[in-house]
């Protein structure tokens, strides 16, 4: 009788025991979940985009250039800008000249001459970087490359090649590319799944679908997420990417946010942080162009979720923050240039949802690139015209 009671008592407090171990479990996913909420929130639908109360107006500050692909300002406040058919010009107080030493490039397709940035420290080094489809290397075709050289006098010089992206392919699609800063040494940039969204984006052994993270020599930074991994490209940063064609450098948080070309109905805006899957092909809100489904997956454990998706699409590129008081309806909210729908949209973003979404400019053209200079004006590549100045409302009443 003794030994039963001792048995049945053995077996009440291993099972509640069992029990015990469950409710842990279970209590851990729920608060995994609950902090994938809050670190990895699901998107909620956009408002919709409205026009804003007054007009914009603005003023043509570079003319005459059929697709400018990308602008960066020098300290002295003139501009560099970039011409997808391969043309440099150096816009000095409205005036433009063509620059010497542009890399060859491979203009086929989407690919040509991509995105132009000034070097944080040029003043002591002279250095300027540039992403363009590029040749080299072995097969047909092209792929995206990145170089630095030096800008002085109209002319590039002392040009080193920083990386390009293998294989080479004939597809006409998704090179990226944009590139930005971070303020320690880094640079980032991107190249989007070159056509090939069932090879590249998810395997990091290969290029494409990528945001990528270099010193600015070119070298890889030893923190990078995937060194030291076998057969990985080792300057990948984030991966699952479709075609970012806008990226920044979030001066409120240090992060850097990219806005990508989704399939159709599902561009996105993501916050690339090191190491993480951004889910393309395997989870998106859009679907194929002729209407066909891609996945039903949106979102999953794996992946990172975007702050937002655009439905429908306006296909972005260009992307910046405003930070300057000459426009103080906009300050603090994000502009991305629509090349489907021919205007600057804003955005603004509150504790990362889009509260608000304003069409500028309305008609102005494909909008390719956005950027606020150092006099605080917002500038903007427009194709078919050139680059564009962003005149502030107290300046058109
Ligand atoms: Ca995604």
């Amino acid at each position: 009788m003794k030994k039963q009671l001792l048995l049945f008592g053995l077996i009440l407090s291993l099972s509640a025991c069992g029990d015990n171990e469950k409710n842990k479990e279970t209590a851990k996913a729920e608060e995994e979940k609950e902090n994938n909420q809050e670190t990895n929130p699901v998107p909620k639908k956009q408002p919709e985009a409205v026009s804003p109360e007054k007009t914009y107006e603005y003023e043509v500050v570079a003319e005459n250039i059929t697709i400018p692909w990308g602008f960066d300002f020098l300290p002295d406040g003139s501009m560099l800008v970039t011409a997808k058919n391969g043309e440099i010009f150096h816009v000095v107080d409205g005036e433009k000249k063509a620059v010497s030493g542009a890399p060859d490039i491979y203009n086929q397709g989407q690919g040509g001459l991509l995105d132009i940035a000034i070097a944080p420290d040029f003043d002591k080094n002279s250095w300027i970087y540039i992403t363009y489809a590029s040749q080299e290397g072995d097969g047909e075709g092209g792929n995206t490359a990145l170089m630095r050289a030096k800008f002085a006098n109209g002319k590039l010089t002392n040009r080193e090649d920083l990386y390009k992206a293998k294989p080479n392919t004939t597809k006409g699609q998704h090179f990226g590319s944009r590139i930005v800063f971070d303020q320690e040494e880094h640079l980032f940039f991107s190249i989007g799944d070159r056509g090939n969204r069932d090879e590249n984006p998810q395997d990091i052994t290969r290029d494409g679908g990528k945001v990528y993270r270099l010193n600015l020599d070119g070298s890889i930074p030893e923190d990078n997420p995937f060194v030291g991994e076998e057969n990985a490209k080792e300057a990948i940063y984030s991966y699952g990417h479709r075609n970012p064609q806008g990226m920044i450098l979030n001066d409120a948080t240090g992060e850097v946010w990219v806005n990508e070309h989704g399939p159709k109905g599902g561009d996105e805006i993501n916050i690339v942080k090191p190491g993480k899957n951004y889910g393309w092909p395997l989870v998106t809100y859009g679907e194929n162009y002729d209407g066909t489904t891609i996945t039903e997956e949106r979102t999953g454990p794996k992946f990172q979720n975007p702050v937002t998706y655009w439905r429908p699409s306006i296909a972005p590129s260009g992307f910046e923050k405003v930070t300057s008081n000459k426009y103080p309806e906009l300050k603090g909210g994000f502009l991305v240039g629509s090349l489907k729908f021919q205007y600057l949209e804003y955005l603004k973003i509150e504790d990362n949802k889009v509260t608000k979404r304003e069409k500028l400019l309305e008609g102005l053209g494909r909008v390719r690139d956005v950027q606020q200079g150092p006099d605080d004006f917002i500038y903007v590549a427009v194709e078919g015209t050139g680059v564009i100045k962003l005149l502030p409302l107290q300046e058109n009443k």
